[in-house]
Order: structure tokens, then sequence, then C-alpha cells
């Protein structure tokens, strides 16, 4: 029978599912290994030709390891809390839960299609009851703990707790909110229930804290900095503020320097590793005090008397020339001087509308406003000026800045621009003038570092500082807390509820708290989140939190949950976790690098530390699969005098004839860039009666390569090419298409050549009458050679994550044996196995039609390499005569000099050259050369 993809592919996708055929073991002697797939945010518009593209990877490398002996778990879920499906329900009213029910149906379907060796016993999804009870089970643990320094670890508030009673504050060293209370643990005592659990707060791990976000009231919402553009939502386009309010927090800080050294231990992409090490920030540096002149109101400074800053280059101290405050710094207002105060608060109206993104971005646009306040350099004395400005960040460092013109571009412009001092302090000329040669630049104008180099003068200074108590050394981190709420419906509820507006964890046993129901799915009139609308929705009387959590919450710890995917009592089982790990191998998007990446790993260290775990990094080994773009095709459409596009269409070879603009064209109804005219004219209404000027009888479209989308209609769904070529082809073609991590666009028009390769790897099975028949005499030493080519290219594939380059071996594998005209038994047979990782429903079959048991081949042994075969056997020796190359002689290898000698003399081709001369030497390099000297 000829290839029949259709029903071969449905037959095994069945046997499959019915046999549970990849199902993982808990129990096993097996090694275990553990693949790993970004599992998808189920969106409407189903899956194209780029999201495989990973999930094919993963699945050739998951069948590769069981054939290689690998208990392998190889999972796939859904990520089904977010956005989309809350925006439908707020504009159809349908419920979140019906979509998402529905789009997963989908994306099943499809993934199934495509042959995908998950184990869909552990499947698992994030707005499921069953798993979020987890998520929130996490949440209750990061709220229950607090940060040791002393032990770099979390540990369990309860036994802070016991610290305050014996021992009050002191001793404690922990990752917490910058205000916290000095006590004794007889003050502890004395306190309220309600004080200690305030000052708790300030510890625990996740907390409530007043923090700056973008508020958007017409939509009753926080948006994320990526969802505001100029000041207005990038939705809808409505003003968006930057505003106080209490939001959850997660004390990702605690973790800064762990998920810095961490990422030296494992396999990731190298610029990937970077992006996180840049989003962490680690600044090495120095605080520093600058008193406050004596002028200045200090009545209602209550303090605070100095202004603190933290700098980098404390070397660059002698050079500051004015400090420049946050808008939002707490002392702006009580530093402004009157005749100053205008302008303060003019200004700070006008920064509250930028968004954290956007001022560090301004670069250019200076702006400011003087306090009228002055303070003391504390080296110097010097009296310098105090600013506002919104290029100095709140959240970062102390938000105070001492400006150093000569050492800082943006402080150079602000000074250039207001007309503040400038004190080189480098000796530039020395630089230039090779007079320093250690280049490094000496100081100038700065009392006693002058002369030292900058390592030199940065140690000086902050000894200095130390000793006068203006300042010590401080390590910062541009990374913050993570903000841990959204005022929206679908996502987990928080299990929290509030008492004298203190938050309190529900109780264990009241979990999972599922989402209520809701009339509607957007804010309360009054700017209250959704799930205020819920009737009677309370704990004991008391009322819950509101908000939901982001859509990284069910994304941090998910891994583990398909360890054990239906344990109702733990998240996983103890020995399950034992067992699995951590995940050996995972393939996503390189989008995540700096959200779901970066609290995975925060969250995973955090369940180490609770012993919950068993490893510090989730992720061994990491890639970031390439992007498919789309590749679009377009029609030109002639322009007429008056300069309109009209109905003609003129075809690509002959537009530099004619004025034309451009249209994309759906690629669907393009071969090979040939126009189907007829379908073209079905496609729009509008283009029904086009005419038109064809090259050699066809319309050749244009193509270009672009993003893939909807808009371009260069979407290519892979249903249809299954449909077409079945899912075999479909694996093979986007491993075929280039490097898993490049970048690469869609091309459809190499795919045939792949069906023609399976059909001719089905072909080496059958006779000229399609009649499967194979043999089982001894394989001859060319066949056995082809095999093992291929049998240790594909492993050495394989195991780089070279895809593609197997792809190209298999067909000149395939080639190679039918030149001999090949139907061994014992070679196909191994050859199946090689290639069914890639394409695994016509593996399976020919397996099953070689005779062996019904079943799979999921578990055979991948062929074992064998060099013996790849020894070449004979040689053609060159033959020369006074050392000219006259003609080659075929020999075994194997031949010793002696036996080489007597076959080239008595050989008749080699007597025509000796004209019956006798040789005087015949001199033999054994496997390179016979040389006859006469
Ligand atoms: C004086 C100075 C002189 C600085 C000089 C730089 C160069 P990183 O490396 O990112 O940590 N800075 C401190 N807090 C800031 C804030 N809240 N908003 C904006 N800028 C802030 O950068 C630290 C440097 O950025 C600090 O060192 C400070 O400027 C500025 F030649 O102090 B520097």
């Amino acid at each position: 029978m000829d290839y029949q993809f259709k029903d071969i592919e449905k037959k095994w996708q069945k046997f499959w599912a019915d046999n549970q055929t990849f199902k993982a073991e808990d129990k096993t002697t097996k090694p275990k290994y553990y693949v790993l797939d970004m599992f998808p945010y189920p969106s409407g518009a189903g899956l194209h030709v780029g999201h495989p593209l990973g999930y094919i990877a993963s699945d050739i490398f998951s069948r590769y390891k069981r054939l290689k002996g690998f208990n392998v778990l190889h999972p796939m879920g859904y990520d089904s809390f977010g956005l989309p499906a809350e925006q439908y329900a707020i504009q159809t009213g349908q419920h979140p839960a019906i979509t998402t029910e529905a789009n997963i149906a989908t994306y099943r379907r499809q993934l199934d299609q495509i042959g995908f060796s998950f184990d869909w016993s552990r499947e698992v999804r994030t707005s499921s009851p069953d798993y979020y009870k987890w998520t929130q089970w996490i949440f209750m643990q990061l709220f229950n703990s607090w940060y040791n320094k002393d032990a770099d670890k979390a540990e369990s508030i309860d036994k802070l707790v016991k610290h305050f009673e014996q021992n009050g504050s002191i001793g404690i060293n922990a990752v917490c909110d910058d205000e916290i209370l000095s006590f004794s643990a007889e003050e502890w005592k004395a306190m309220s229930n309600q004080d200690q659990q305030a000052e708790l707060l300030k510890y625990r791990l996740t907390y409530l804290r007043e923090s700056t976000v973008n508020w958007c009231a017409a939509l009753g919402t926080v948006l994320a900095n990526d969802e505001v553009k100029d000041g207005f939502s990038e939705r809808g386009g409505y003003p968006v503020e930057q505003k106080k309010m209490m939001q959850w927090s997660m004390r990702i800080t605690a973790y800064a320097d762990r998920l810095l050294k961490g990422l030296d231990t494992i396999d990731w992409p190298e610029p990937l590793k970077e992006m996180q090490r840049n989003w962490i920030g680690k600044s090495v540096g120095a605080l520093v005090r600058f008193q406050l002149e004596k002028e200045t109101n200090l009545q209602s400074l209550n303090t605070n008397h100095y202004i603190e800053v933290f700098t980098t280059r404390a070397d660059t101290i002698f050079g500051t020339t004015f400090l420049v405050l946050a808008p939002e710094h707490e002392l702006v207002t009580s530093l402004t001087t009157p005749e100053q105060k205008d302008d303060i608060e003019a200004y700070i109206a006008q920064a509250k509308k930028k968004s954290e993104l956007e001022r560090m971005a301004d670069a250019k646009t200076v702006s400011g406003a003087f306090t009228g306040s002055f303070a003391l350099n504390p080296i110097n004395g010097e009296k310098v000026q105090i600013w506002i400005a919104d290029y100095v960040l709140a959240g970062y460092g102390t938000g105070a800045v001492m400006a150093v013109p000569s050492g800082d571009q943006r402080d150079y412009l602000f000074a250039k621009h207001y007309n503040l001092p400038i004190i080189p302090i480098i000796d530039i000329q020395k630089i230039e003038t090779e007079a320093d040669p250690t280049k490094e630049g000496r100081y100038i104008n700065s009392g006693f570092i002058n002369g030292l180099t900058y390592k030199e003068a940065t140690t000086a200074v902050i000894a200095k500082l130390e000793d006068i108590g203006a300042g010590k050394a401080k390590v910062n981190f541009r990374m913050r807390d993570a903000i841990f709420g959204r005022q929206r419906y679908w996502g987990e509820p928080v299990p929290v509820y509030f008492k004298d507006e203190l938050p309190y964890l529900i109780e264990e046993k009241d979990l999972p708290l599922v989402l209520p129901e809701v009339d509607k799915y957007l804010p309360t009139e009054d700017g209250e989140p959704p799930l205020a609308r819920a009737k009677d929705w309370n704990y004991n009387g008391f009322e819950y939190e509101l908000s939901t959590m982001p859509g990284w919450a069910g994304s941090s710890w998910y891994w583990y949950r398909y360890m054990d995917a239906h344990n109702d009592a733990e998240f996983a089982s103890k020995e399950a976790i034992e067992y699995w790990k951590d995940v050996d191998l995972y393939i996503g998007g390189s989008e995540h690098a700096t959200g779901h990446l970066l609290y995975s790993r925060f969250w995973n260290k955090f369940m180490k530390d609770l012993d919950l775990v068993v490893e510090e990094e989730p992720f061994k080994k990491l890639i970031n699969q390439g992007m498919i773009q789309g590749r679009s095709n377009f029609v030109y459409r002639l322009i007429d005098e008056e300069g309109r596009a009209t109905n003609t269409l003129i075809s690509h070879g002959l537009i530099k004839q004619y004025k034309t603009s451009p249209l994309h064209v759906d690629v669907n109804i393009v071969d090979n860039e040939v126009l189907n005219i007829n379908k073209f004219k079905e496609w729009r209404p509008e283009y029904a009666d086009a005419e038109f000027i064809l090259e050699n009888g066809k319309y050749i479209c244009g193509v270009e390569v672009e993003k893939m989308s909807k808009s371009k209609f260069n979407v290519v769904n892979p249903d249809d090419l299954i449909e077409r070529y079945g899912a075999d082809t479909l694996r093979m073609y986007e491993m075929f298409l280039g490097p898993l991590e490049q970048s690469k666009p869609w091309n459809t028009n190499g795919i045939e050549g792949v069906f023609k390769f399976l059909r001719k790897f089905w072909r080496l099975f059958h006779n000229d009458a399609w009649e499967f028949s194979v043999s089982t005499n001894g394989p001859s030493k060319a066949e056995l050679k082809s095999l093992h080519k291929i049998i240790r290219k594909v492993e050495e594939d394989v195991e780089r994550f070279s895809f593609n380059t197997s792809v190209s071996s298999f067909m000149i594998a395939v080639n190679e044996l039918t030149d001999l005209k090949s139907n061994n038994k014992a070679v196909l047979q191994d050859l199946v196995v090689i290639l069914s990782p890639y394409a695994p429903h016509i593996c399976e079959e020919l397996w099953t039609l070689l005779g062996n048991e019904a079943g799979t081949l999921s578990y055979t042994a991948f062929p074992k390499f064998n060099p013996a075969y790849l020894v070449e056997d004979d040689f053609a020796y060159p033959i020369s005569i006074n050392g000219k190359t006259k003609l080659n002689l075929n020999m075994p290898l194997s031949l010793e000099p002696a036996d080489i000698e007597a076959i080239v003399l008595a050989s008749a081709d080699v007597q025509k050259y000796l004209d019956n001369k006798t040789p005087r030497k015949v001199i033999v390099v054994k496997g390179r050369i016979v040389n006859i000297v006469l």
C-alpha cells in the first residue's frame, strides 16, 4: 500500500491515548529525565505553525530519551487564567471559565493531531480550583515566612515572633520594610495584637504595602508599565496616574543575591542570563549623608536633618555641585521655601503623569525645580543647592542623588540647563597625553584623594565617610519587590481576610478559596475590583481581599504539580519531588526571560528554604526556540492617473514598468508564489472582477518576511498542513527549517520535499506493487555503513539539540539505501527506531509491519553505534610510476605491503605502463600510495 498517512496517524494517536503509552512511571529503577515545555495560554485563535516549534523539539528529545532507557516525564497543561478570556467576558457576559474551556478543547485537538508524546494523565490548568488551591497554599507559606539574612534563607514567622518575645528586635537581621520599630521583649509583649500584626507585616515575604502604581481610574485597575503609553492606557487611551495604593507585594529582593549567583550554576543561553543580571542590577556603592544647612526649616523635619544619597561613585564626591531628590521624596515639602513653593508644586503635578519607564527613558529633555534649600558636602563642607527632578526615581536607592556634572551625563545636562557649577575632577589631559600610562585618570580638585586612581579613591572616600559617621558602603539592587495583585476577576483569589484593617490568612482547611460568581466582570461603580460584586462572599463575616493574583502566580511552581498532579493532600508528595527533583530540559520563548523565569526561580528558592523541594534551581538546562516569522505574499494594484489603486493587478516581475501599490494577500491562496486567481476572486467581493497582467501565463506574487499575524494574512495553520501532508511531515519540516534557536521565516514551499522523503522511506519497505516486503538475509557492508552513519549522526545531533541537521542526514541515508535497493529487515528496523522521535506515526506502523508484537516501539532501545562498520574496507591505491600517478587500484586495506606489491605488479593495467621493464624499486605505503621506480 502507498503511504496512507491519514489512517496511520489516526491509528497511532488512538493507540497512544488508549494505552497511555507516554505515562511516566513514578517508581522505577530507570534514571529520570524531565522535559518541560512552557505551557500555553489557551487563546481563542488556536495554534499557528510557530507555536509547535518548541514542542516538536522537546517531543523529539523526549522520545529519544525513552529509547535511551530513561523514565521520561513530558507533561503538558494550560496557563489558563488571564486577560483575553476576561476581556471577552466583559464584552459578552460569558463566564471566562466557559471561554477558557472551549479554547482548551481547540488546543488539545490541535496538539493531539501533531502526535506529541505528552503524559496527559498529569495535565494541569492553573484556573482549576484543585490546582490553584496549591497556588494559594504557597502564598500562605510566603505570608508565614520572613527572610533571615544571617541564615541567608527564609524562616517561619513563628520563629521571628519567638525571638521578639525573648529578645525584642535586637539581633534580627532581616530583609524587611525600611521603617521597622526597635523594641525590647517587654515592649513587644505589651503591644496589642493589632500592633504586633502590623509590625510582622513588615517582615513577611508577601505583604501589603503602599506602593506607587499606574492607576487607570476609567478602567478601574492598576496597569503594568508596558500597558501604559505616554500617560495613557494602551487599551482605550484613558489617562493613567501614578498613585499610591495598598498592594500585595512579594519580597523577591530578599533573593536578589541568590538569584544572581544561581545563574552561574545553570545551563541557559548567555543573553538570557545577562538579561536577568541586568534586571537584578547589583550595584556596589555607598550611602552618603549630606547635612541640611542651618537655615532650612528644621522644625518640620523631625529627626532627619540630613539627606541620604546612594552613589556608585563615592570617589566623585568632590565634584558634587548640587543634590537632586525624586519629586516624591518625603523631605520635599519641608525643604521647599515659600518662594519656591509654586514652582515645586507645579513640577510635582507634571511628574505624576509620567510612568517610571518614561522617566528613565527621557534622558534628553531636562526638567526640574529648585527647593530653595541647601545641604553640606560631608567631605569638604561645600554648600550645595537641593533640587527635585524626575530623572531621580523614588523607588531606587534612597530616592536622592549627589549630582556630579563632571562625572554623570544626566547631571551634566541638568547643570548646563540650569546653569549650576561644574567642577572637573579627573585629569583628562594626563590621560590623553600619555602622561598617565595606566590610562585610568587621576583626581584633581579633590582634596585628600588628589592623584589617586579610581579604586584607591573609592576606598579612601568610603573609609573617610565611615570614619566621620557620614556614610557607609552599600550594595543596592535595581530589582524591586514584585507587585502581586490585580484588580481583576479571572485570577486566583488571595486567601486573606481583613480584621481591623489588617490581613489574616484563612485556615488551610478552607482552601481552595474558590472564585465567587459575579454579575459582571467589571469593577464596581466606586472603583472596587470585580470581586466586590460577589454576594454574601465573606469569611465568617470578615471581608476577603478583593484583588486577585497576577498572571505569574500559577506558572511559578507548575512543574512541581506535574510530578504528582492528582495529590489533594500536598502540592506534590515528598517522594515524587525527591524522584523527579527538577526539570532537566526546559524549552520556551525568550519573551519570558525576566518575568516567568525570574519569578519561578524565586519561588523555587523559597520552597527550597522551607525544604518543600530539593533543588535550588528549577530548570537545569533551558533553550529558547526562535520565532517563526510569517512569509507574506503581495499582489500589486495598478495606480491610475488620479493616483487611485485600481482593480488591475500586475504580476511581480512586471511592476517596474507600472505604478503600483502592494496589497497583502492570503498566503493560503498562493502556491510557490503563484497566485490562485480563482480563489483570489472569491477571497473578497471587491476582487471578483479583478483583471490580471500576467507573466508567462501566471500571476507571480511578491514576498516579504514579517511577523506572523492575522492582519498580514500570513498565518499558516498547522491543521491545514496536517490535512495535506500529515503530522510526521509537519514535524520533520518544522525541524528542517533551521537551527532551533534561530528565528526564521515560515516557508511552506519546501514541505513537499519532506513529504516525498517520507514516502521514499515507506517505499524502502515495499516492492513495486506497493506490497510490504523485506528480506531477512544478512545485511551487506554498504547497508550497515549507511545505517551506522545515521545512528552516530542522529545521536550526536540530538544530544546537542541540532535537530535540523539530522533531517538532511535521514534524507541521505534513505537515498543511499534506495540506491542499494536495500530492503533488509535488520537494517530497516533499526532505521525505523532512529527516525521514530522525528516521525513517530509512520515508524510505529512500520515497526508493527516488521512483525514486532502488537505494541509501541517507544520503549525499545536506540540502536548501538558500531564504529567497525564505518571502517573503509577497500582503498583505491594511487599507483605512480616515477612519481607520476597513472591509475588507481582497489585493494583491501588489510593487505600487507608485500601482497600489495605482488597484486600491483601482476595487474595487466599496470603492466601496460611498465613497458616490459623491470622496476628498480617498489615503494608501498600502506593505506596511502604505491610508487614504482623504473
Ligand atoms: C554620583 C555619581 C557620579 C553617580 C558619577 C554616577 C556617576 P546604578 O549603577 O544603576 O546603581 N542614582 C542613585 N539613585 C538614583 C535614583 N533613585 N534615581 C536615579 N539615579 C540614581 O547607578 C547608581 C548611580 O545612579 C548613583 O551614582 C547615582 O549617581 C544615580 F560620575 O552618584 B551616582
